[in-house]
């Protein structure tokens, strides 16, 4: 049942039809499927069916864009499950999240963010095709702890290192940490480009970002008794 339910959530993203894929989030979670489970193995299978077909020009720009209408649709029904379990939880910390200039994929950026969410962080999410300075100043504006910085595009992930620029020219790269993600980014092109840490999944940018406020509070803690 369960994966016949994954298998048509999958079937819903590569046909682009955004009311399948609200009612079957629906129905995953009235049939108690977490969301994550729905996410993960039903319409993120959807997505990377879509990106092979889409390589192979056997899928065309306008039946992506489809696919990201049902894979978005499926999502604001399942992100406010999500918010939902992670609500009572205290402050973790705050994160400036955003995918970089000339880049308009959102859909694993803002996962990261409800996911970042659930579990306590405040987050502000700069949207898409955000430079870098815009990144420095809101993190300057919240005092983030964090800013996280998406890229789906091999052009555009340069531009996380112009994030990381903006950072140090408005000398806050002592106090935030970034941590970087998206498709083509890998842990030796974020130690390259001097991020603090990497994460492949939504999952894991969670873990990461906990690691990173220990290693904030750790510094912070040394810097008082130096
Ligand atoms: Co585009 N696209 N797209 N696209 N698109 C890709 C990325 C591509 C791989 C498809 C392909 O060719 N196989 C390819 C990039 C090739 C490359 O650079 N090597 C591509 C291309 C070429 C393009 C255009 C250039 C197409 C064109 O115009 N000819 C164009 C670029 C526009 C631009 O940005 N300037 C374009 C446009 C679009 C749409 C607008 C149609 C749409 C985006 C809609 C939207 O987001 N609002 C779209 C889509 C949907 C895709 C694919 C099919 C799916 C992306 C997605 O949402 N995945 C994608 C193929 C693919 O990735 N398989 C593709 C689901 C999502 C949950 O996963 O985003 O990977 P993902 O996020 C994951 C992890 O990466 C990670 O956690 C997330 C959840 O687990 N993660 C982080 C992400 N950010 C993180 C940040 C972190 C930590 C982890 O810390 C801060």
């Amino acid at each position: 049942m369960q994966q016949q339910m994954f298998s048509a959530m999958r079937q819903s993203i590569i046909d682009g039809l955004p009311a399948t894929a609200t009612s079957l989030a629906q129905q995953a979670l009235s049939l108690g499927i977490a969301p994550l489970d729905a996410i993960n193995h039903g319409f993120v299978p959807g997505m990377e069916a879509v990106g092979e077909q889409f390589a192979k020009a056997q899928m065309f720009l306008p039946d992506m864009m489809a696919s990201a209408e049902a894979m978005r649709a499926a999502m604001v029904v399942l992100e406010v499950e999500l918010q939902n379990q992670g609500a009572e939880r205290p402050m973790a910390g705050v994160v400036v999240l955003g995918t970089t200039k000339g880049d308009i994929h959102e859909i694993g950026k803002q996962l990261v963010g409800t996911l970042l969410s659930a579990n306590g962080f405040r987050v502000y999410d700069l949207g898409a095709d955000v430079p870098g300075e815009k990144f420095a100043a809101k993190a300057f504006e919240l005092s983030a702890d964090i800013v996280g910085v998406s890229a789906l595009l091999t052009t555009t992930m340069r531009n996380q290192k112009t994030v990381i620029e903006a950072l140090e020219k408005a000398s806050l790269r002592s106090q935030v940490k970034v941590m970087v993600g998206g498709a083509p980014v890998t842990r030796r092109w974020a130690e390259e480009i001097g991020a603090d840490g990497y994460a492949k999944d939504a999952m894991r940018a969670v873990v990461l970002a906990r690691r990173l406020m220990e290693g904030k509070a750790q510094s912070a803690s040394a810097a008082v008794l130096l």
